[in-house]
């Protein structure tokens, strides 16, 4: 079953792209944190550096002077955490006090420590690197967000990525991808990207999608009528975030990171309850058709069953086989409505067992053929051609088939509907 871990995004700086401020103090902070996982999240992602379009870049020392309390009452509290950061001595102290991810939208690019950082925690305390597609800060004027083919040009790029970062030491089993929604893509190239996430898993990295609350979503929900965005949840887009990240997760992603976990929780349990179901095989797969279909549905449950009809004929592939004979031996099974020679007790209102055997031997004693395969067939039409018999189904065996290995028996099994095709 379908299962993505849920990322709960907490942003401790004043101004990120959809929470910033709200979270800058330390016990709201942790109390948000402690809702998050209460409501699902199964990681918390601590950033101290919005790297929304047009944000101003901080100090790492400011930075790590906003996340660090935070991620040490996290990690006191045993809560999974990842540290958000562009900057390795960032990810290094978030290490020491015990993240268990360092999430680099950068994917090791932006500063030129982060991999070793990166393959220390790794080897030494088994630190997973999420490394994120990008092209650079993100500017307002979406510069870079020119591809020839998007999927393909941030696949490479990803691909380089886990290269680089295991060049460095990292193990691979602790290294995740991400393609970076709202880093130089347009809400068109994410969805592109989402549709064909398969071209991002086949890397053989777990890949973590982030759609929460972006632009990507904005743009959908301009589709929808004024009267239908607002529905009083904390952000007009977390319902539309919840439903993507169910199709990331449908699509193959490892996790999903989110503001909203309530919501992405409840549509994950969606999911779950939709792939948990019972699997039909849907009528219009099985049905027969034409004159089948009506055979189909006048489908008597009685049944005349003849098994294990011996029979001595020339058939199969090999010249010794035509020559020498062998024994077959024939099951049929022929649904047929047996109330009226029951009730009557009438055999005139059956198949006439004896005559059956008789029909079916005379049919498969003669003409040698290639294929137990056209004696089944043939064996279906002589039981097809007796009054009454809505379907046949047909084992031939061939007990004695030349087999180079010890074996108890071959069969062909066919099942045929009275009124000709097959099913
Ligand atoms: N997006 C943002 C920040 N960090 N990390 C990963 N791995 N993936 C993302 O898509 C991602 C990220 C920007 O969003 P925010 O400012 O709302 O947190």
């Amino acid at each position: 079953m379908t299962e993505a871990l849920i990322m709960g995004v907490l942003n401790v700086t004043p101004d990120s792209f959809s929470d910033g401020g709200a979270y800058v103090d330390l016990e709201v902070a942790v109390a948000q944190a402690e809702t998050l996982v209460a409501q699902g999240a199964d990681i918390i992602d601590v950033g101290g550096e919005s790297t929304r379009p047009g944000s101003t870049r901080v100090d790492p020392a400011v930075e790590r002077a906003r996340v660090m309390p935070v991620i040490q009452a996290l990690t006191a509290r045993g809560i999974v955490v990842s540290i958000d950061t562009l900057n390795a001595s960032t990810a290094a102290a978030a290490v020491s006090v015990g993240v268990d991810y360092i999430n680099d939208v950068s994917g090791g690019l932006h500063d030129p420590e982060m991999l070793t950082v990166a393959a220390r925690a790794s080897q030494q305390l088994d630190v997973t690197f999420i490394a994120g597609h990008w092209r650079g800060i993100p500017d307002p004027e979406h510069t870079r967000s020119a591809y020839t083919d998007v999927v393909v040009e941030v696949r490479d790029a990803l691909g380089m990525c886990a290269h680089n970062a295991i060049n460095a030491g990292v193990a691979p089993d602790n290294i995740v991808l991400d393609p970076g929604f709202g880093f130089d893509k347009t809400g068109a190239q994410a969805w592109e990207l989402l549709t064909n996430l398969e071209a991002l898993t086949d890397l053989g990295f777990p890949v973590l999608i982030g759609t929460s609350r972006k632009r990507m979503l904005g743009e959908v929900l301009a589709d929808v009528p004024e009267a239908a965005r607002n529905l009083g949840l904390v952000h007009e887009r977390d319902l539309t975030t919840a439903v993507s990240s169910v199709l990331a997760a449908q699509k193959g992603a490892w996790g999903v990171r989110v503001h909203d976990a309530a919501g992405t929780a409840q549509a994950m349990a969606v999911l779950r309850a939709f792939e948990s179901a019972p699997v039909h095989v849907s009528e219009a797969e099985t049905a027969p058709v034409g004159a089948d279909a009506q055979a189909m549905t006048a489908k008597p449950l009685d049944r005349v069953t003849l098994t294990g009809l011996e029979v001595f004929a020339h058939h199969g592939v090999f010249d010794f086989e035509r020559e020498q004979g062998q024994r077959f031996l024939i099951d049929v099974d022929a649904a047929v409505d047996l109330k009226a020679a029951a009730s009557g007790d009438d055999l005139a209102a059956t198949v006439h067992y004896g005559e059956l055997a008789e029909a079916i031997v005379a049919a498969v004693a003669q003409d040698p053929v290639d294929l137990i395969e056209t004696v089944a067939e043939r064996v279906a039409h002589v039981t097809l051609g007796f009054a009454g018999v809505h379907s046949a189904r047909i084992t031939v065996h061939k007990p004695q088939a030349p087999i180079d290995a010890v074996f108890a028996d071959v069969s062909v099994s066919v099942e045929r509907f009275a009124g000709g095709q097959t099913r």
